[in-house]
């Protein structure tokens, strides 16, 4: 790095002789043996031994297996995420699903495990390590650490899956449908009643021990280079200081997600109970960690390679110095702001969220320094080759990215978004644009340097970037536009409005651009390991052959890749008072914004902790979030207990006290004119909020906030608003949009009703079902169940086969009729629960027609109590393999009676 004024370190290290006299231990020798046997075999066919660099020094060749198994976790999780798309599509345009629910949760969930740490994590470990130790001029040591290390991410991974089978017949979507933020005791055997494998705990496990062993050979070889320069002036080259941060902080943020894990086996095993809430609260040190650990791979991308190619030192190493610095203070101590709607201390959401605030200075400034390093670049001395513009991209993503962040951080403005597709489209924007971007930036720089060739086709690099910058960019504001209209994010089951169902087909068209973009890649790196023209690198500076092997990705070089000598003409001083004049206003902005939020952080979060002192003539609802519906106790002037029906009159103050059985459930009203209603319930814990009920009487719909198993679609409540006196019609809901929530059940008159019941087992895809209008007297409406909605995702017919005509046989058995009984149920508030009118018993694949004399009121149709359901094909659910159950309402809605 000879520009580099943050001096170079030397090569030294690799002039010293490998202590080859000290015989390694006989299990050492045995294993190198065997890789040697192994290598040479492989290396006569062409094919592995270009790929893998076979002929190559150990350190390239264990990279270059770290990034194809990164690119082929890539591949599996872009697969995943194709899958799950096109089955949201699928049931947004009504078209049948081929996916069972299970299998398109397992999906959602195992994208993000194996995009986070297969793909994105081991490609920053193959691509820090190979950097670290040549920019150090260090000579690898512990090659079969480096080895156990990669072997444990890469089995956490299977691990991660689950056990298959293969007989009597395929199934390998057990348990991961949990979420890879999964939400303590979602998933615990004994707390919740979807069950995970132990496999996916012991995959935790791996994976931790994985990448710590990683950061602890990281350590090892700094500490060689720190050793062998004693005396000497030892500076750390600006970009090694977040290699050095990322070699921190994976310990650090690993222990605890170690400690959860652990915790959670031992539970699992009978040993000692989990407390949910401390669960969580370890989980998520780790959950927001790990990502601060992935957004290093930009940050280090910006300090190693801007630089080079504007040919001259950071503007400022001392700013460089305290931003990874403090980066590497704050990261550990923010995980809560995950957990804002649970209920914690407020001193404690709100020191999270003032922290959170102050880690936007390390990011500013970083931006401030790379931006200041540019400065001054002629135009005809910078190339937009395929390494500049995905840092460009990156540069810019990274700031679109973050600045949603502080809209999440915000307590008051999470109560809006969080656990919406908005959550999505932020982290999306951090891992595509920001991380991903800078990830490509660093593989297009160094991907030379393994394959020993340049990159074979600019005309490809150039297509690549191109189509992942359209793909990136769609998909990131689409998931945006469905967070804006109220989406939650994990959602199969959602309002089919014309904007929702237009946002969800242009997501699914941009995830595909995005996929496919990546073909271009692929097509560059197989024509580059088998055609590239040879890399030569004698009399190079490292500096100078990154700027080579970056210039083989731009059709029509012009800028020399040459090192220049560069003259600094601005003073130190008034570098440092720009510097200065910068952070201190970062620094009053945000000082500005924390006066501004905290009264309204730490009033919210001392409501959602602590029961409220409500007005007298409240109505006060305990609710219980099981797996997967709402048990609902009322007292007050309604007095009863209901399932996923809560009954308020119009204008009413409604206490809620709520917590949850099985998993972590979230209470969430999104009220469009009102404010939202959006609180977290864990089991052993109580949450609370005090709200106002809509003046306008009408059915609002209340949708678990919080995923909590592959039926958490069909997991929805209706706060029915009552007139305050004597009856009342639906007109003023109506004309107001039911207050403007999309996820209010469609209004339409009886007589004309014609419900048919879908593949998810819901009333015309809505839950709850429309809701029925009728003049008091002779009411009636018609119903159907297709037998083509039966299979695997109804939860009406209990047969859990996968074969399709399981469930068909077993109605054929049965007479086509279910044992249960679909009716109409008056609302008794003095002290009743639901009182039957009329029931008829379920039949399927006939036209069904309930019929009944009603005067005025609110009545409730349909099925009105949960449905027990077990997942089992074939009879494979075990203790061992993860199992799945819980109670399911679905077909049913609100009966409107009014004159
Ligand atoms: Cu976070």
């Amino acid at each position: 790095m000879s520009t580099n004024d943050a001096a170079s370190p030397e090569s030294a290290v690799a002039e010293q002789p490998v202590p080859v006299f000290e015989k390694p231990p006989a299990v050492i020798r045995f294993f190198d043996a065997t890789e040697e046997a192994i290598r040479s075999r492989l290396a006569k066919l062409t094919f592995f031994q270009r790929v893998f660099q076979l002929d190559r020094d150990w350190m390239t060749r264990i990279t270059m297996l770290m990034v194809v198994a990164s690119v082929f976790w890539g591949i599996v999780g872009a697969f995943d995420i194709f899958g799950f798309e096109t089955q949201v599509t699928a049931f947004a345009l009504g078209q049948s699903l081929h996916l069972s629910n299970q299998e398109i949760y397992s999906s959602l969930t195992l994208h993000g495990i194996r995009m986070l740490f297969g793909f994105a994590q081991q490609l920053e470990l193959a691509l820090f390590g190979i950097i670290f130790v040549t920019a150090f001029g260090l000579v690898p040591r512990h090659k079969w650490a480096y080895y156990l290390s990669v072997l444990l991410v890469n089995l956490s991974m299977v691990l991660l899956e689950g056990p298959f089978y293969l007989f009597p017949q395929f199934n390998d979507n057990y348990f991961p449908a949990l979420g890879w933020y999964f939400y303590s005791p979602l998933g615990i055997r004994g707390l919740s009643s979807y069950i995970a494998s132990p496999l996916w705990y012991f995959g935790w496990i791996a994976l931790c021990v994985g990448v710590i062993l990683w950061a602890a050979w990281m350590l090892i070889h700094f500490l060689d280079w720190w050793r062998s320069h004693r005396g000497q002036v030892r500076r750390i080259p600006p970009f090694a200081l977040f290699v050095l941060a990322t070699v921190i902080l994976i310990p650090v943020s690993y222990a605890t997600v170690l400690a959860s894990s652990a915790w959670d086996v031992f539970n699992y095993f009978g040993v000692g109970p989990v407390d949910p809430l401390a669960n969580q609260v370890l989980f998520w040190f780790f959950g927001h960690g790990v990502v601060y650990i992935l957004f290093l791979i930009p940050i280090t991308a910006f300090y190693f390679l801007v630089p080079i190619f504007a040919k001259r030192p950071i503007y400022s190493y001392r700013a460089a110095f305290a931003a990874a610095v403090i980066f590497t203070i704050l990261t550990p101590l923010l995980s809560i702001h995950h957990l804002y709607l649970t209920p914690v201390p407020p001193w404690s959401a709100w020191l999270t969220m003032a922290l959170t605030f102050l880690i936007i200075i390390p990011s500013a400034i970083t931006f401030f320094t790379i931006w200041m390093t540019t400065k001054g670049v002629k135009k005809g001395e910078w190339q937009w080759n395929a390494v500049t513009l995905f840092l460009l991209l990156s540069f810019a993503g990274t700031m679109a990215g973050g600045l949603t962040g502080p809209d999440n951080n915000t307590l008051a403005f999470d109560i809006d978004l969080h656990n919406t597709m908005f959550i999505v489209s932020h982290f999306h924007a951090i891992a595509l644009l920001s991380i991903a971007a800078g990830g490509f930036a660093v593989v297009y720089a160094a991907f030379p340097l393994l394959a020993g060739r340049l990159w074979y086709s600019p005309r490809l690099s150039q297509a690549h970037f191109v189509s992942t910058a359209i793909g990136w960019g769609g998909l990131v504001l689409f998931m945006d536009l469905l967070g804006s209209d109220g989406i939650l994010r994990r959602s199969l089951i959602f309002p089919l409005t014309n904007a929702v169902v237009a946002d969800q087909v242009w997501l699914t068209v941009f995830v595909i651009v995005s996929i496919s973009a990546q073909l271009f890649f692929v097509a560059n790196v197989l024509l580059t390991l088998f055609r590239g023209e040879l890399l030569t690198v004698q009399g190079l500076s490292l500096d100078e052959i990154v700027r080579k092997m970056a210039q083989s990705t731009h059709p029509k070089p012009s800028v020399p890749i040459s090192d220049s000598k560069f003259v600094r003409r601005t003073p130190r001083s008034r570098r440092e008072g720009a510097e200065r004049g910068w952070i201190t206003v970062v620094v009053v902005l945000i000082v500005g914004v924390l006066v501004a939020t905290s009264p309204l952080t730490l009033s919210d979060s001392t409501t959602i902790g602590t029961p409220s002192d409500p007005p007298a003539g409240s109505e006060y609802l305990s609710l219980v979030n099981y797996q997967y519906y709402w048990g609902v106790q009322e007292s007050g002037p309604v007095h009863g207990s209901f399932s996923d029906v809560m009954v308020v009159h119009a204008g009413q103050w409604v206490a809620v006290n709520a917590t949850a059985e099985g998993a972590t459930g979230g209470f969430y009203l999104p009220f469009r004119n009102l404010p939202t209603v959006d609180i977290q319930v864990i089991p052993d814990a109580m949450s609370y909020w005090l709200f106002q009920a809509p003046s306008v009487p009408g059915v609002y719909a209340a949708p678990d906030s919080e995923y909590n198993g592959p039926w958490f679609g069909q997991d929805v409540a209706a706060l029915v608003v009552l007139p305050t006196t004597g009856p009342s019609s639906l007109a003023e809901y109506q004309s107001s949009g039911g207050e403007g929530d999309i996820y209010n059940p469609p209004v339409m008159g009886a007589s004309g009703a014609f419900l048919i019941v879908d593949q998810e087992g819901l009333f015309d895809n809505s839950v709850p079902g429309p809701t029925l209008t009728a003049t008091p007297g002779p009411v009636s409406f018609q119903y159907y169940i297709p037998r083509s909605s039966i299979g695997i995702d109804n939860y009406l017919v209990n047969v859990t086969s996968n074969d399709p005509n399981g469930q068909l046989d077993y109605l054929a058995a049965h007479n086509y009729t279910l044992p249960y009984r679909l009716g109409i149920y008056a609302i008794n508030t003095t002290g009743g629960n639901l009182v039957p009118v009329t029931t008829m018993p379920l039949r399927v694949g006939s036209v069904m027609n309930e019929t009944a004399t009603l005067p005025a009121g609110v009545y409730v149709y349909g099925l009105t109590s949960p449905i027990p359901y077990v997942y089992n094909p074939a009879g494979q659910s075990t203790w061992m393999t993860g199992s799945e159950e819980g109670e399911i309402m679905g077909i049913w809605g609100i009966l409107w009676v009014s004159p």
